[in-house]
């Protein structure tokens, strides 16, 4: 019986590709000129996210990994049978812990990933259904928005929707608002959302965690120009440019930036946009929010999500919060 099922919903039919880049155009023609975050994740990208998981200075995929480690068998018990869909499945590496969980209380593995990268949702599935034997995984290729819309039927009682890594930081807390929306319309009554929230803390301890001393971050940053020009027919430089970060602490958000070191006209040909940049302009291409866990579980409830349990670390850096439908 087949094991593995992959529905690329980037499939033109489905979504409206003729857009590609329109939010691209629209950041670049604001006076605070952006990048929207998910450009970060060509293959690239998404190769040097997993080195900065490693990073030492980098502790929230390590803290996040500790609290599911210790409290995975409470969250299956209290979900009980249920299919798993992770939106942004990566390299899918901290939800084992959740596999193992479910599998020592002989619950049926059920998983579907959520990724718009088709090349790492495909090798990390083919890793899982090696590893566990009775896993089946049905993977859905696009964006959070295309694939709750196009879940599959489960054949399990139940279902939880999980966000790990502070994956929600990267979104403005109107985004954010919309991501909880979507996935309430998508489930049912009673069935389960997981989330993994990076809490706010001493810049101390925030700022190197976004500029590591071995400057993998800032190559991570870099990066994107490189991924804009292949794809939109660009000529950055990144040696134009300095990877510029700092947490703001009003707003409890880390802002990742790169900074112009000179004025300078850049084009990308194929959107037919010129940016024109002064010296010292600076581009934003990220923000990572920290959330005070409080004014989330508030926020959570006022969406119809109902707070069932939290966990922290040791530290209280990281938080999980369960929630039901
Ligand atoms: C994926 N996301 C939650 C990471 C973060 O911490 O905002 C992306 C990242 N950017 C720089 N380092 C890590």
């Amino acid at each position: 019986q087949q094991r593995l099922t992959i529905q690329d919903l980037s499939d033109p039919q489905v979504t409206v590709s003729a857009n590609e880049g329109s939010d691209l155009i629209a950041g670049l023609t604001q006076r605070q000129k952006t990048i929207p975050c998910h450009y970060l994740y060509d293959d690239r990208g998404s190769e040097i996210f997993e080195q900065i998981c490693e990073l030492p200075e980098y502790y929230p995929t390590r803290t996040e990994a500790e609290i599911l480690e210790a409290n995975g068998s409470a969250i299956a018990q209290t979900t009980g049978p249920c299919e798993l869909i992770e939106l942004g499945s990566g390299s899918s590496t901290k939800t084992r812990l959740l596999f193992d969980s479910y599998d020592n209380l002989g619950y049926p593995l059920r998983y579907v990933p959520i990724d718009v990268s088709a090349g790492m949702l495909e090798a990390s599935a083919k890793e899982l259904l090696r590893d566990y034997p009775t896993l089946k995984i049905y993977g859905l290729v696009g964006t959070y928005e295309q694939a709750l819309q196009h879940l599959p039927p489960s054949p399990l009682p139940k279902q939880m929707v999980f966000f790990l890594g502070s994956s929600l930081g990267n979104f403005a807390p109107k985004q954010c608002q919309e991501i909880f929306r979507q996935i309430t319309a998508s489930l049912n009554p009673g069935d389960y959302f997981l989330l993994g929230l990076d809490l706010q803390k001493s810049k101390d301890i925030l700022e190197p965690a976004y500029n590591d001393s071995q400057g993998i971050t800032a190559e991570f940053n870099y990066n994107l120009l490189d991924h804009l020009n292949r794809r939109f027919q660009g000529n950055f430089n990144r040696q134009n440019f300095q990877h510029w970060t700092f947490y703001n602490s009003e707003l409890g958000q880390i802002e990742t930036y790169l900074r112009s070191t000179q004025a300078q006209t850049v084009e990308l040909k194929a959107l037919d946009l010129t940016v024109e940049l002064d010296a010292g302009e600076a581009i934003r291409t990220e923000i990572s929010r920290k959330f005070d866990l409080p004014t989330m579980k508030k926020e959570l409830s006022q969406e119809g999500l109902e707070v069932l349990n939290t966990w922290q670390d040791s530290q209280n850096w990281f938080a999980l919060i369960l929630c039901q439908i």
